[in-house]
């Protein structure tokens, strides 16, 4: 029989070698997420103890090649970033900001002796990284950052400036900051013991709780002169780590959005009133297939891009399609799986509010659905409407 969850049969577009990692990680989803999620969402837990096992099942800097790095395609990638998020979008984020964004620069931009140095232990969870881009004053515009570094006679940098919504940033070992110099924007693998680096998590989140986000300060940091990014100036630096971020988000997003179909078709079946189940109303049915025909148009797009990415052929402006169109989708199903389970739905024991509150972050973070609409605005029109 067509499986519910896959009318088009998506899975028949997927390798062997993509469903066996798709099943590895959707096991330990089952074993190591599911049960403790809402505990950990409730108390505003991020499980460290989780970082080395994701690291065994090669889940940190997945698509990176070389440097102890898992070496798997952008497909892979995007399919564990999905069953990741089917957990809770928190533990997909950490996957992005560790391999994505901090993985990413060291590897795209870093020296030699920086990638020896870091992006074996990133690789297995032993070292964390965080990514300081966004500011209290600098958001959807990175490029009016206040966040200076400047250089010294004698070659060393020091940074002074303030980061915000940073991932991970206070239990990082490493931070990966971007600063203006007289040279324009350039990253700083900055040692989150350096003195003058302080990271405050952000507390009262009504989202993404099972996750940290931090304030950074730099206060007079002083770093050595090998502490620059060597290999890019200039905010395509930080964009293309964006890039690699955002592609993940459009598969991880999809994960929350079956999470919640399946749970809300599931209840529908069992849940009776006025005498039968829900599923068996029109309105329940018409809910139920709009949201299967979301989740299998969205994993399309993912698809799509994943391939183009693995054939070296994807423009970041073809990210943000997927990354707008996923997340954007992915909320209203959530939402409106919510509806489903009634009063039940507004509590830790269903899947689906939870799912939509973080994807207020994810939709908010690596590009809002504005900018991405923007980014997308000027390809089609070539007129920018930004400023
Ligand atoms: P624009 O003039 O368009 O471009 C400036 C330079 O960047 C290059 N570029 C890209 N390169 C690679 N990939 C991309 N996607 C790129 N987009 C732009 C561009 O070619 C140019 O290079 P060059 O050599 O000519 O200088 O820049 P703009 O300022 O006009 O861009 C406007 C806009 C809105 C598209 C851009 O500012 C933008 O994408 N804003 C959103 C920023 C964003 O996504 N921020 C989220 C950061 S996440 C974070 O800091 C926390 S990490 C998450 C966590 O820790 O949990």
């Amino acid at each position: 029989m067509t499986n519910p969850s896959d009318l088009l049969n998506l899975d028949g577009l997927f390798s062997e070698t993509e469903i066996e990692l798709r099943d590895k990680v959707r096991a330990f989803v089952d074993a190591r997420i599911r049960p403790n999620i809402a505990d950990w969402y409730e108390g505003a837990v991020f499980p460290v103890e989780i970082v080395r096992e994701m690291g065994d099942l090669g889940l940190l800097g997945m698509h990176l090649h070389g440097y102890g790095c898992p070496g798997r395609s952008a497909v892979e990638y995007g399919i564990a970033a999905l069953e990741l998020e089917a957990g809770d979008s928190g533990l997909r984020t950490f996957v992005s900001v560790q391999g994505s964004l901090a993985m990413s620069a060291i590897h795209k931009f870093g020296s030699e002796d920086q990638k020896n140095r870091y992006l074996p232990g990133m690789a297995k969870g032993e070292i964390i990284g965080c990514f300081g881009l966004t500011e209290p004053t600098a958001g959807s515009d990175p490029a009016s950052m206040a966040t200076t570094a400047t250089r010294g006679d004698d070659g060393s940098w020091r940074l002074n400036g303030a980061k915000r919504w940073i991932g991970l940033a206070s239990i990082a070992d490493v931070a990966v900051i971007w600063a203006a110099t007289d040279d324009g924007i350039r990253g700083f693998l900055v040692p989150t013991d350096t003195a003058g680096f302080t990271a405050t998590p952000i507390e009262q989140k009504l989202s993404m709780r099972a996750s940290i986000q931090c304030d950074i300060t730099l206060d007079e940091v002083v770093l050595p002169a090998e502490a620059v990014l060597p290999e890019v100036k200039g905010l395509k630096g930080p964009f293309s780590c964006l890039n690699e971020a955002r592609y993940g988000i459009m598969w991880g997003a999809m994960g929350a959005a079956r999470d919640s179909y399946e749970v809300a078709l599931k209840y529908s079946q069992e849940r009776l009133q006025f005498d039968k189940p829900l599923a068996g109303y029109q309105i329940s049915q018409e809910k139920l297939v709009n949201m299967v025909l979301e989740i299998q148009k969205g994993i399309l797009v993912a698809v799509q891009t994943g391939r183009l990415k693995d054939a070296g052929n994807l423009d970041p402006v073809q990210i943000s399609v997927g990354k707008l169109n996923n997340c954007r989708e992915a909320i209203a199903i959530c939402r409106e799986a919510r509806t489903m389970l009634g009063g039940n739905g507004i509590t830790l024991d269903y899947s689906p509010l939870r799912h939509a509150n973080n994807l207020e972050s994810v939709r908010t973070y690596e590009g809002t659905d504005e900018v991405h609409t923007l980014i997308l605005g000027r390809h089609i029109t070539g007129e920018q409407a930004f400023r």
